[in-house]
């Protein structure tokens, strides 16, 4: 009886920091990053901007533009357009090779996940304005569903909603605020999630630390990959 009791009480201590709230295979860090870092971040990601501009993605098919722009650092990036998803080495405009992903990020893709091989791909989304979202959605295009995808949120926050392996069915939401960290592996690797809003103005660190490529603001996430079987 005393475990159980204790399983209840460990239980709800960590749903009240939300580590697991939405199911096994999901972990939620609270501002992994503190303010600084989150700074530090930004100053990394500014030449970034400069060498792999966002672009606009469109859907594959009705090639309709996405309310959200989007850019990629390391070996392989994820875009979409009318022909379809891929991972592709370089940028859909300038052609040239994506950025490097910076080593706090890899280093905290180590840290998080603690999987022994460093992500390919950081997918960058910003939105921006009461109209930007993402539908619910699988991250299906890699090889590899054993590792988990990292993300992690900078800037204004964002209502996330998260269901099953199933598109119909029942789904939880979460706010991401800037700093936090999010993992989707294990028995949730494949669950349908999406971005419904943002709660615009909620965070000036953008327009504040990269005027000139945010002046309006809005949020980043960045989300870490591995694309390919490991070897
Ligand atoms: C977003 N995130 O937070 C959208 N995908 O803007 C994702 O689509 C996502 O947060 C895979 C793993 C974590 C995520
Ligand atoms: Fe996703």
């Amino acid at each position: 009886m005393r475990q159980v009791f204790l399983a209840v009480f460990l239980d709800f201590f960590s749903m009240e920091k939300n580590h697991n709230m939405l199911g096994p295979g999901t972990e939620y860090h609270t501002e992994y990053w503190g303010r600084a870092e989150q700074r530090r971040l930004l100053s990394e990601l500014a030449p970034v901007f400069q060498a792999a501009p966002l672009f606009k993605p469109r859907m594959p098919r009705t090639n309709q533009p996405w309310s959200i722009l989007m850019t990629n650092m390391g070996e392989l990036g994820w875009v979409s357009d009318v022909n379809g998803y891929r991972y592709q080495p370089d940028h859909p405009v300038s052609g040239q090779p994506w950025p490097q992903i910076p080593d706090m990020l890899v280093e905290a893709w180590a840290a998080l996940t603690g999987y022994p091989h460093p992500p390919q791909c950081c997918l960058i989304n910003h939105y921006q304005g009461d109209k930007a979202k993402m539908g619910l959605h699988q991250d299906r295009d890699e090889e590899d569903f054993n590792a988990p995808v990292l993300s992690f949120s900078i800037g204004d926050s964002a209502v996330f909603r998260m269901g099953g392996v199933q598109r119909k069915g029942s789904t939880k939401s979460i706010r991401l605020h800037s700093g936090d960290a999010f993992i989707i592996g294990g028995a949730s690797r494949l669950n349908f999630h999406g971005i419904d809003r943002l709660l615009v103005g909620s965070s000036s660190l953008l327009a504040d630390c990269l005027p000139e490529h945010f002046p309006q603001g809005g949020r980043l996430n960045l989300t870490l990959r591995r694309v390919t079987t490991a070897g």
